[in-house]
Formats: C-alpha cells, sequence, structure tokens
C-alpha cells in the first residue's frame, strides 16, 4: 500500500508540474502509463497469491483511475491556457500609442509604410456618372427604377400588348414569381419612362441610367447583361429636331468634336417616328472591321417621338404633350471612348485591363 501511494504521489507531481498541453502529453506515460512505477507493480501481482493479487489489483486500478482523472483535468486546464496565450499573442493592439511606436522603432514600421494600393470604380460606372453629369449640366434629372419588372411597365404600357410581336426584339429572362411570364428582368431601361409619366405631369426632362437583360449571345458588342441610358423629354411643343439637337450637344460633350453620328430609321412600338443612333466605328474609323461588322458605324442606341398609344396608358394628353425618348447602350459608350474592340473585355475582371482606366 505504502508503494502504491509513492507511485500515485510522484504520478501526481509529474502531472502538476507540467506547465503546457505539450509538457503534460509527454509525462502521461511516466505518471501512470506503461513507464510507470503502478504499471511495473501491476507486472509483479503475478507472483502474488490470489487473495492478495485481487485486492493490490482493485487498488492498483484505483490508483490509476484517479490519476488519470487528474491527467484529464489538467489537460483541460492547459489547453484552455493554451489558447489565451495563442490569442494574445495574435491580437494587434490598434491603438495611437501603438501605431506610433510600430512606425517609428520596430521592424513593422516598413509593412506600415507601404503604400495600400487602391481600387477605382470600373470603366462603365466611370461613363455612367460622367453621363449624369452631363445631362445633370443640360438641366435633367436622374431617376431611376427597378431591374425586377412588371409586364405591364416592361412591355403592355409600351405599346406591346401579349403577344406582340414586337416583344421577340428582346430576348427575356422571366421570373418564377406571379402568373406565368408576368415578372421579367427588365430588358431596357424605358419602362422607367412608364413610371415617371405614371408618377407626375408634365414637364417631364429625365435621364435613368440602369442595368438591363436580355438572352443575349456575348459578342463584341453585346453582354446578357449591360447598360442602358434612357432619356425621356415631354413638354408642349417637343419635336424631332428637339430629340436631334439634344443627341448632338450629347456626342460632343462625350466624345470630343470629329466623331460623326447619324440618326438611321428604325422601328420601336413604343416610338413614332423611330430611330437608331450611330456613331462611326472606334475600331476601324468608318472604313469596317469586326467590331462594326463591316459596316463602318457602330449602334449606341434606340429613340423616337413617344407614341401617342404610350401616353394614353399612363394617362398623359396627348393633344397637349408630345415628347422623345431614347436608349443609349452605356457599355457601348464607354467602349466607343476607349477604343475597346470587344466590350466583353469589361466583364473579364483582368486587373490589367482594368487598371487603363
Ligand atoms: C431599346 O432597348 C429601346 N428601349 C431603346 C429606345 C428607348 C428606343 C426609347 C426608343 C425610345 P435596343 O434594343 O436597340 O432598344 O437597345 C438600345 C441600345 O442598348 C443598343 O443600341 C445597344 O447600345 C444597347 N444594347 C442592347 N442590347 C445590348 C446587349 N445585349 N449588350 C450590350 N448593349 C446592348
Amino acid at each position: 500500500m505504502n508503494a502504491i501511494e509513492q507511485a500515485s504521489a510522484h504520478g501526481r507531481q509529474l502531472i502538476s508540474a507540467a506547465s503546457t498541453l505539450a509538457d503534460l502529453r509527454a509525462v502521461e506515460s511516466e505518471a501512470f502509463g506503461k513507464r510507470s512505477r503502478l504499471a511495473a507493480m501491476t507486472a509483479e501481482l503475478r507472483e502474488l497469491g490470489p487473495q492478495e493479487r485481487r485486492q493490490l489489483g482493485q487498488e492498483l486500478q484505483q490508483a490509476r483511475a484517479a490519476l488519470e482523472e487528474l491527467y484529464n483535468r489538467r489537460a483541460e486546464e492547459l489547453s484552455r491556457r493554451d489558447a489565451l496565450r495563442r490569442a494574445e499573442a495574435e491580437r494587434l493592439d490598434l491603438t495611437e500609442e501603438a501605431w506610433r511606436f510600430a512606425s517609428t522603432g520596430s521592424p513593422l514600421a516598413g509593412a506600415l509604410e507601404q503604400p495600400v494600393p487602391r481600387g477605382h470604380l470600373h470603366l462603365v460606372t466611370q461613363v455612367r456618372q460622367e453621363l449624369e453629369d452631363i445631362f445633370l449640366s443640360m438641366g435633367f434629372e436622374v431617376a431611376e427604377g427597378p431591374e425586377v419588372e412588371d409586364d405591364w411597365h416592361n412591355f403592355e404600357a409600351l405599346n406591346m400588348p401579349p403577344h406582340h410581336p414586337a416583344r421577340g426584339m428582346f430576348d427575356t429572362f422571366y421570373l418564377k414569381a406571379g402568373q406565368s411570364e408576368s415578372v421579367v428582368l427588365r430588358t431596357h431601361t424605358s419602362p422607367v419612362q412608364v413610371r415617371l409619366m405614371e408618377s407626375r405631369r408634365p414637364p417631364i426632362y429625365a435621364v435613368a441610367p440602369g442595368r438591363c437583360f436580355r438572352r443575349d449571345t456575348p459578342d463584341a458588342t453585346h453582354l446578357p447583361v449591360f447598360h442602358q441610358l434612357e432619356a425621356l423629354v415631354v413638354d408642349e411643343g417637343i419635336s424631332m429636331s428637339h430629340l436631334a439637337g439634344a443627341l448632338d450637344a450629347f456626342t460632343d460633350a462625350f466624345f470630343g468634336p470629329g466623331r460623326r453620328a447619324r440618326l438611321r430609321p428604325s422601328f420601336f412600338p413604343f416610338t413614332e417616328p423611330s430611330a437608331e443612333f450611330d456613331v462611326t466605328c472606334w475600331v476601324c474609323g468608318g472604313e469596317g472591321c469586326r467590331t462594326c461588322s463591316g459596316s463602318g458605324w457602330v449602334e449606341l442606341g434606340g429613340c423616337g417621338m413617344v407614341d401617342p398609344a404610350v401616353f394614353e396608358a399612363v394617362g398623359v394628353d396627348p393633344e397637349r404633350y408630345s415628347g422623345f425618348a431614347w436608349g443609349l447602350g452605356i457599355d457601348r459608350l464607354a467602349a466607343a471612348r476607349t477604343s475597346l474592340g470587344d466590350i466583353r473585355e469589361l466583364l473579364d475582371n483582368d486587373i490589367r485591363f482594368l487598371t487603363q482606366f
């Protein structure tokens, strides 16, 4: 019994002397494992008679169990202490005092002085903001509308009732919401025209930039997610010459002199007459290339005089008011300004490309 008590005391002493988890693990075997005095005594039990063997065997087992319990408790305590020590070592002291110290004396000083690389707005965002500035300076207000639209605003109020063939011009993403095909990702910014006219009386002089979505196959001039800048002017006595004049003023402000633009007759259900607005190709200068499909011109937007059917849908008196509208492609404007041959590059996220702008 005395020997068992001594072996236990030795084990307890080893366990409590360990000051880290690693130290503790290192003494486990000697404290109560294979290399312990208790293990040696258990081996010697063989030499005793059955009565003594049973009794001492039990004592040895209890002593071992007590040491094991002590070991586990100590392990828990040390692991908590280790975690605290690690957290303390990894703590960042961001007080002004610590900062001053670091930026003077310590090896950290160099690292802190490295300039943090600054990002900047994406080219499309820069162009969008510039367009807003141009039109604000021309007396327009900037409006916006939702990207998830209902059928009324995206199509019907724009003189495209259900099954109207012109809906085919817009390869639409439908959302699973409400009645079948009643909620769409807007295919253009023209629904903002409808919202503007529904919410107030003329005069209206507004532009509305925003994201649009179409199931278009990406190519040099098309993206499935792109941006348009809608314009809407509704007032008494507005004519096509106001539309042409506003586009001219915009072309000069955005491109500077030297870029040729033209209006080409076209069709949209919500404008009459309608036109397309083209500029000379920025890649070939008008000679014909892949970007302009050989024509020398690239289409930047559609425009026209607001169709009286649209005025009627939103409750504006077509006898009293007239108006013009357009939708320009912002991504194409960005490409035109930077002579970009392929607008897919805008989405490649190649830092070498993006840092040029
Ligand atoms: C429209 O979207 C009409 N809502 C424009 C409009 C507004 C006409 C108001 C009359 C009055 P269109 O589908 O042509 O029209 O698109 C207009 C412009 O958006 C295009 O000229 C082009 O610059 C840009 N655009 C259209 N689809 C894409 C696309 N997939 N990727 C990039 N730009 C596009």
